[in-house]
């Protein structure tokens, strides 16, 4: 792709140089002070560098918009983030950077959440996301799909992987329902609730918690209750509801992975 004359018009100052290309897939680096960061960082090469910012035009740590005009002025991207919930607040203060989840998707980069937390300290110029095909091969399982449950718990690999649980050993059940008082649109009321926790970087599998009453095909998406908590351990715990109130004979709750391409 050729960056030509695009241009930030708002979070940087920086216009990319002329015939400045980009690779497919490529992740290249805008940085206030390229020597100093040279510095810092030795191992990453020079020609990840496109240029520097002016101005002193850092990001804020706050959140502000950032917008990048394709060379005939219209925008390539543009969007605001936030360093407060829906946005995940752990990327927050030093440390963890704010990660695009599959990149490669061309995800909605105005919805928060198609971000999250890095894994780790952020590190420029690379990704930090985990694959199934990388876990599977570091597990020793030969299951490109994800569906079969050698420790016969319950739980089909590709959930073991985006719930961060051992795959050879039987594992607890994750989720616990829970009858507990809640006041939904107003309404206090009794509701069957369970609490899903998943470590970061999993982006190839989505895990989604489904509701029912009957079993019956149709299973409808339970509901999250209040923003995602951040643990200590770099976990993330949602709650979720049963869409409807605890009256009827019977409610279920299910966990369903499934493989993002
Ligand atoms: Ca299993
Ligand atoms: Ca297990």
């Amino acid at each position: 792709m050729d960056l030509t004359n695009c241009t930030f018009s708002a979070g940087i100052v920086f216009s990319f140089p002329d015939k400045y290309l980009l690779q497919p897939g490529a992740r290249i680096l805008i940085v206030r002070d390229a020597a100093a960061f040279q510095a810092a960082y030795p191992a990453i090469p020079a020609g990840q560098i496109a240029g520097a910012f002016t101005g002193d035009t850092a990001l804020s740590n706050n959140g502000e918009p950032l917008e990048l005009l394709a060379a005939n002025g219209l925008p390539i991207k543009s969007f605001t983030y936030n360093n407060n919930a829906p946005w995940p607040e752990a990327a927050d203060g030093s440390g963890a950077g704010l990660v695009l989840i599959n990149p490669t998707l061309n995800p909605d980069h105005t919805n928060p959440a198609n971000w999250r937390r890095s894994t780790a300290l952020a590190l420029p110029g690379t990704g930090d996301a985990y694959t199934y095909t990388t876990w599977a091969t570091a597990n020793s399982l030969t299951d490109a799909g994800g569906s079969l449950d050698p420790d016969s718990d319950g739980l089909a690999n590709l959930i073991e992987y985006a719930l961060g649980t051992p795959p050879g050993s039987a594992t607890t059940p994750p989720l616990v329902p829970l009858l507990q008082p809640l006041v939904v649109d107003g309404l206090p009321g009794s509701w069957l609730t369970v609490a899903l926790t998943r470590p970061p970087g999993r982006d190839d599998a989505t895990l989604t918690v489904e509701s029912s009453t009957d079993l019956t095909p149709g299973w409808l998406p339970a509901l999250p209750v209040g923003a995602p908590i951040q643990n200590l351990d770099g976990t993330t715990t949602q709650l979720y509801r049963h869409p409807a109130p605890a009256a009827g004979p019977r409610q279920f709750l299910r966990l369903k992975a499934i493989r993002v391409p």
